[in-house]
Formats: structure tokens, C-alpha cells, sequence
């Protein structure tokens, strides 16, 4: 079959498709379902974001993933297929949510992880016999996975570190998160399960990709400590450099912050969240202790490690000094990026059964659950001063006080401090250019080319 893999795009406020001349990250989930294809179908990968898709082209299955915010644009590309006699089929995060929403635009939807179902799923379609919906009982053993192939997709519109030959890569060496917060979709995904691919299968797919910059999609990197161990061990000897996210109770094992240093950790999205203890309790995250993040942050300055603070803002515990005061908190601690969120109420989540059961959701449009639009009725803002506050303090963050003040000391602490000035001055540009647009830094792209309304 001549099957085409989509990662879409989001739609603006008039349905248009938003197009970027650069994307960030190549798709993961479908380099892995290529991967699991057998060799006799062709396979064709096309990143929404930048490419254009040839919606006349010969295909027998088109295959589309989609978060949420996506999924609105994933389902205009699926009914113009479909149009056209073309197969349909639908997986991932939002699909997974919400199945039969997804099932009016598909043949079939896959719910939850393909690893183990994907070659049946292929078979049943060249044998005309697709079922509606797909869905692995069992969570897939990482213990066997596969290498993912990155040949049927153009890697030249993916974005490039200052120097590096290949864009950064994805790479997951852990599946699943037990710790349950009631905004986040991925255990609800994963059903909390946490397992581990063995790190001589991590290393085995460095050497295939051949990239010295690495992002490990992770939602946690150091989840097990002893696995983590493992894996810095190993990262260690390698001219690797590596971005990743992190959860707070790194704090209990502080010294994995050295160990990442010395793998080649340059960066860790961390999920701080909040720098309100009620705020984060009244979400099941009461595990993160706010009184122990400034030590965190400086760990990971100490060790030329960019902490990635992410706060979200919105929480019915949450006042308007809230933003005040955690702008206060990145500048005082030298942090000059940090991604900022709106509370956002995804499909599938706790947190969206509770505000809908409290009749605050105002379903409008998937597109705009992006987390920077106000998608609920909030308890101390309306919804106005919530958009425009979050707007205000992100903007205020990227200021060129906080820019300068953040780079000088980075600069002082780094032991290639030429390197580090120039990374910081294109990074720090194009966070404040981004937030300044209105446009979340991690948003879509690098150089929108479609307006957002
Ligand atoms: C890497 C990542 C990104 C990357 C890029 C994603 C990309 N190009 O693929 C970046 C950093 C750009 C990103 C950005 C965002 N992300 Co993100 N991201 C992730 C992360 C950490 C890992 C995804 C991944 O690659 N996993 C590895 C692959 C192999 O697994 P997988 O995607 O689950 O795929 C498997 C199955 O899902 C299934 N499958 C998936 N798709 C399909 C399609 C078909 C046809 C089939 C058959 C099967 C199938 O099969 C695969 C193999 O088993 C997830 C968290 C998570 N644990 O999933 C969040 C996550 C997907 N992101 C999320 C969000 C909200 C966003 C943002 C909107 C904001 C934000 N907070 O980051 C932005 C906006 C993106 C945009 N396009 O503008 C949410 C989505 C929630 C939702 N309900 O939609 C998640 C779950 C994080 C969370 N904690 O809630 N993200
Ligand atoms: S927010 Fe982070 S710690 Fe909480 S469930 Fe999601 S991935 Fe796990």
C-alpha cells in the first residue's frame, strides 16, 4: 500500500491551517509506526506545520496522529481524504480522549499504543476489513521495540542547534507516568504504567540517527533513579549533548543532576508548575515542594544545566498576584525562559470531568485548547483578566532587563562562554519575538507564516 503519515498542524481562528518555515521536533510517534511497517508498503511522512499536503496524491491509508489542539486541522485533512475515497486512520493523544468524536472522521481510530497492533491493523486494511477501533490491552514492552526510521521524512525543515549537522532528535527511553496530576493526559494515556527501554537499545538508536543533539521525550527522565543511572552512565561517553523534562522529585535524588551535567544535559523542562502549595495540592501535585525549587534551580545552574521552568496559571487557588509573583521568582533565580501556560481543561483529564461536571467548560473549538487560551470559567479572574495577565507577565519575562540579566549570568557560569552568548542571544530572541506575537514559544514553529486569527 502507499500509506502517508501526517503530524498536523492547528488551525487559526478562521479554520486556516497555521504554517511555520521551520518545525521544532520530528514526529516520534510515526518514525515509530514507519518503523513497525513492513517493507513492502511505501511510506511517506509529512510534518503539517511546514510541509503542504497532496491531497490528490495516490494513497490506499492515510495515518494521522493528534493532540487536541491539532485535532480540529487532523480532522479537515481526514474528511478531504475520505472525500476522495481515501482510508483513514486516527491515533494518539486526543483520539485516545474522545474515540467516538474521532470515529466520524476515520475508518478507525487506534486507542492508546500501536507498537504491539500496528502490522495487524495494516493487514486488516489491505484485507478491506478494518475494524472501528484498535486498542492494546496489554502496554507494549519496551524491552522489544524497534529502531525509529527517520528516511521517509524531509529532517530538512526541522530546526538546528548552532553547528549541529542533524535538528535535534526525539528519543523516549521511558513510557508512562504513575503520579496522576489532574491536568495532564499522560497517565490517563499510559494507564500509570512506567516502563523502560534497556539503555544499550537507547544507545543502539543514537548511533542509527547519527545526531549529536538529542531531546528524551520523557515525561520524567529521572522517574527511576536507577535507571537513570544507567542511562547517564552510558550518555556519558558519548559526544552527545541533551535536552529533557523533569519532575521536581529530582530533589530526592539531587546528585542525578550532576550526573545529567556530565552526559551532556544542557537543558530540563521542569514540571514546577506553580509556586503555590495549595494551588498545586488541590491538582494532586502537592509531591512538588515549593520551598526546595530554588535549590533545584541552582543545582542546575551550577552544573550549566538551563532549568525550564513551566508554570501554569488559572488554578481556583490562584489570584492575580500569582503572575507578579512568579515573574519575581524567574528574575530573582536568573531564569529568563520559562514556558508559561493557562490551566486548560484537555479531554480525558480529571480536571476536565471536574470543571465540566461544574458546568465552567465552554466548548467552543479543540483549536483553542493550546494552553494560552482561557477555556473555562476561572474563579478569581474573568476570563478576560486571566488571557490578559498571562499575556502581560510572559511578555514581561522576555523584557530586555530580564534577557540581559539572564545571559550575563549564564555566560559567567559557563565554561564555553563564547558559545553560551551566542546560544542565548538567538534563544532569547526568539522566545521574546514569539511571546511578543502573541505565539507560544513552543507552539507549531519558527517563523509563522499564516496569522493566528
Ligand atoms: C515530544 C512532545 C512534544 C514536542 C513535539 C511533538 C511532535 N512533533 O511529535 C513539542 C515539544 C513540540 C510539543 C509541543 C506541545 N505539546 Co507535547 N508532548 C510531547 C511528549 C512529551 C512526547 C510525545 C512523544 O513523542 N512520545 C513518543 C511517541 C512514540 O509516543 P506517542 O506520541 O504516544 O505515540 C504512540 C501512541 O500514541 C500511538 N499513536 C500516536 N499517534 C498515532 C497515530 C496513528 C495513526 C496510530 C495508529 C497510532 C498513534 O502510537 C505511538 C506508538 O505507540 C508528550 C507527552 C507524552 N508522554 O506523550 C507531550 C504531549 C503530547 N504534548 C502535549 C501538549 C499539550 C503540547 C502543547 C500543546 C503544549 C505543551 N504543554 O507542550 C505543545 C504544542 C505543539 C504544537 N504542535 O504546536 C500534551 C497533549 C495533551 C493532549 N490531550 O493533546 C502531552 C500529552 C503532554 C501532557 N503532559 O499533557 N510536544
Ligand atoms: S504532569 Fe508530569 S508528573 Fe504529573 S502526571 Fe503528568 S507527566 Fe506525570
Amino acid at each position: 500500500m502507499n500509506i502517508l503519515f501526517v503530524a498536523p498542524t492547528r488551525l487559526n481562528a478562521s479554520g486556516r491551517p497555521v504554517k511555520y518555515r521551520k518545525a521544532f521536533l520530528p514526529p516520534l510517534a510515526l518514525a515509530v509506526l514507519d518503523s513497525l511497517t513492513p517493507d513492502h508498503h511505501n511510506v511517506r511522512i509529512i510534518d503539517d506545520i511546514v510541509e503542504d499536503i497532496d491531497f490528490e496524491g495516490s494513497y490506499d491509508l492515510v495515518a494521522i496522529t493528534a493532540m487536541t489542539m491539532q485535532v480540529e486541522r487532523a480532522y479537515q485533512i481526514a474528511d478531504a481524504f475520505r472525500d476522495r475515497g481515501v482510508k483513514v486512520i486516527m491515533g494518539g493523544m486526543h483520539p485516545t480522549a474522545l474515540p467516538q468524536e474521532a470515529k466520524q472522521h476515520a475508518d478507525s481510530i487506534v486507542i492508546g499504543e500501536a507498537d504491539n497492533i500496528w502490522e495487524q491493523i495494516l493487514e486488516d486494511c489491505e484485507n478491506d476489513a478494518l475494524k472501528d477501533f484498535y486498542q492494546d490491552e496489554s502496554f507494549p514492552d519496551l524491552q522489544k521495540l524497534v529502531i525509529p526510521k527517520w528516511d521517509n521524512l524531509n529532517l530538512g525543515i526541522y530546526a538546528k542547534r548552532i553547528g549541529a549537522k542533524l535538528p535535534t532528535m526525539p528519543i523516549f527511553t521511558t513510557r508512562g507516568c504513575p503520579m496522576g496530576c489532574k491536568f495532564c493526559s499522560v497517565s490517563k494515556f499510559f494507564g500509570k504504567s512506567f516502563r523502560v527501554k534497556p539503555v544499550s537499545h537507547v544507545m543502539k538508536e543514537i548511533e542509527s540517527t547519527g545526531a549529536t543533539e538529542y531531546f528524551f521525550v520523557d515525561d520524567s527522565i529521572t522517574s527511576s533513579p536507577a535507571y537513570s543511572r544507567e542511562l547517564f552512565d552510558a550518555l556519558a561517553g558519548r559526544d552527545v549533548n541533551w535536552v529533557s523534562q523533569v519532575s521536581t522529585t529530582v530533589m530526592k535524588n539531587p546528585e542525578l543532576i550532576d550526573l545529567a551535567a556530565k552526559a551532556g544535559c544542557s537543558g530540563l523542562l521542569i514540571g514546577t508548575e506553580s509556586l503555590s502549595q495549595s494551588s498545586l495540592k488541590t491538582v494532586n501535585k502537592g509531591f512538588n515542594k515549593v520551598e526546595h525549587y530554588e535549590e533545584m534551580i541552582a543545582r542546575m545552574h551550577k552544573n550549566g544545566i538551563k532549568p525550564y521552568l513551566s508554570f501554569i496559571f488559572g488554578f481556583d487557588e490562584d489570584t492575580p498576584e500569582q503572575f507578579r509573583y512568579t515573574v519575581e521568582f524567574c528574575k530573582k533565580n536568573k531564569v529568563g525562559i520559562a514556558f508559561f501556560w493557562i490551566l486548560t481543561p484537555l479531554p480525558g483529564t480529571a480536571l476536565f470531568a471536574e470543571l465540566e461536571a461544574a458546568g465552567r467548560i465552554e466548548y467552543d473549538n479543540w483549536s483553542k485548547y493550546d494552553l494560552t487560551n482561557v477555556v473555562f470559567q476561572p474563579k478569581n479572574f474573568s476570563k478576560q483578566q486571566l488571557y490578559d495577565s498571562y499575556w502581560k507577565h510572559y511578555q514581561e519575562l522576555s523584557s530586555t532587563e530580564n534577557i540581559l540579566r539572564t545571559i550575563c549570568h549564564d555566560v559567567r557560569m559557563s565554561n564555553r562562554p563564547a558559545f553560551t552568548f551566542l546560544s542565548d542571544v538567538f534563544m532569547h530572541s526568539y522566545f521574546r519575538k514569539k511571546v511578543y506575537s502573541y505565539d507560544h514559544p513552543i507552539a507549531g514553529g519558527i517563523g509563522r507564516i499564516t496569522q493566528s486569527d
